[in-house]
């Protein structure tokens, strides 16, 4: 749903020179510091980039889902690295809040979210359990007006940066499964709250990861998300079912840049006398590039819709997540291959697209959950359980 043509076309213009100005002249000096400059991350602040989805009341833009993933198409056009920065707050850092959280959490955290004065993190796998989310380890124990958090958590993005990280933890530590699993609000400086090494990934150098871990660390009672325990695992699902939106969203914006890249160095290379872009075998990678960014874009517009119509979307925001990042991998391909040797050497932008978008096959959830989430929905709908 677009709420304002005319403040949103503002919006989408501002991000698209952005990236085009900023973002992308920058991209190489990333990758090879790991690092994003204070200044980009400032003017991202001024903005608005950080509480793109946070409500107006909360001091964000409030976009709804389709101007959500229509700004996530501009802003991916850039390294995927200056996306994660915002990512958690408008994302997975935020949502547990905003969408079960009680109204003391909003007013205290969003705002701060929203402006960009705090990274947040979301905090749900484990060393042990990653796929099998529902087999977490890390327990929270009631000790009066605190619970006391034992255990880590792994591959945290934006952990070393966080202010605050939203953790599941087994309420229950006696009780198996999803039920027993509730979320907390834990706040970076808590005593007890410590951080592994950076993880030195394949991809997305600029962005960070790093295992989060708790030894009696006590937290106030008050920052159960919702104030109520069990169904932090839900809280999760549900921070899933939108992240996985945005995450194919996040495809869609690569793969377009990765094809316009490819497309130019198609027309600029010449071998055999003429441009390789007046080759069919060529063209063939372009067209089939461009189909499917197409198909992609047209599912990912249609399940924003249909979440802003209030539909659940559980299973076509796990349909879009499985085959726009399927499709960005195989852009990343195919982009490589049309840049031939100079696809392989970093010269080009293609080398490091291609390392940076494996990770979207991988993370919020494998194309193999996505699949059985898909699956699942589908078998229980038959049964008239959906
Ligand atoms: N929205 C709301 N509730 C949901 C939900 C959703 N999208 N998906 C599941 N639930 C509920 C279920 O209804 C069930 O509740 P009841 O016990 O009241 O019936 C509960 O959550 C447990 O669900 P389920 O039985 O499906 O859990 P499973 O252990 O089988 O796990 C998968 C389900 C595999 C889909 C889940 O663990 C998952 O998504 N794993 C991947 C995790 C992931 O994406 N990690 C990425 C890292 S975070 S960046």
């Amino acid at each position: 749903m677009i709420r304002d043509q005319q403040t949103l076309t503002f919006l989408l213009d501002s991000i698209a020179r952005f990236v085009r100005e900023v973002l992308v002249p920058s991209e190489h000096t990333v990758a090879e510091t790991d690092a994003i400059p204070p200044a980009i991350a400032a003017q991202m602040r001024e903005l608005g980039l950080f509480g793109l989805t946070i409500p107006e009341q909360y001091g964000g833009l409030e976009l709804t889902m389709e101007e959500e993933v229509l700004a996530a198409f501009e802003i991916a056009r850039a390294a995927p690295a200056f996306r994660s920065l915002i990512g958690t707050n408008n994302g997975i850092g935020s949502q547990g809040i905003l969408i079960d959280g009680t109204e003391a959490q909003k007013q205290y955290y969003l705002p701060r979210l929203a402006a960009g004065e705090i990274i947040s993190s979301f905090a749900l796998t484990e060393p042990g359990s990653g796929s099998d989310a529902a087999s977490l380890r890390t327990s929270a124990v009631r000790d009066g007006e605190f619970y006391v958090i034992n255990g880590s958590k792994r591959f945290i993005t934006n952990a070393p940066e966080a202010g605050i990280f939203t953790v599941m933890a087994r309420t229950d530590p006696d009780k198996r499964g999803a039920g027993a699993i509730s979320a907390f609000i834990v706040e970076r400086d808590t005593p007890g709250l410590s951080l592994g090494k950076p993880d030195k990934k394949m991809g997305q150098q600029g962005a960070h990861t790093c295992d989060v871990i708790f030894e009696n660390c006590r937290v106030p009672a008050a920052n159960l998300i919702g104030g109520k325990e069990g169904v932090g695992f839900k809280t999760a699902m549900k921070v899933l079912d939108k992240g996985r939106l945005h995450i194919a969203a996040v495809c869609v914006g690569a793969a377009e840049r990765m094809l316009a890249d490819a497309l130019r160095y198609a027309m600029e290379r010449q071998q055999f006398g003429q441009p390789i872009a007046a080759f069919q075998l060529v063209q063939a990678m372009l067209a089939d590039s461009k189909t499917e960014i197409y198909a992609a874009r047209c599912m990912v517009l249609d399940a924003a819709r249909r979440r802003d119509n209030q539909e659940d979307v559980s299973t076509e925001a796990s349909c879009c997540k499985l085959f726009a990042s399927e499709m960005c991998g195989r852009v990343a391909d195919r982009s490589v291959q049309i840049h031939g040797g100079a696809g392989y050497v970093s010269d080009y932008a293609a080398e490091r697209f291609y390392r940076d978008v494996r990770l979207f096959r991988i993370y919020e959830g494998t194309s193999q959950i996505q699949q059985i989430v898909i699956a699942r929905n589908m078998i229980k709908a038959a049964q008239g359980l959906k």
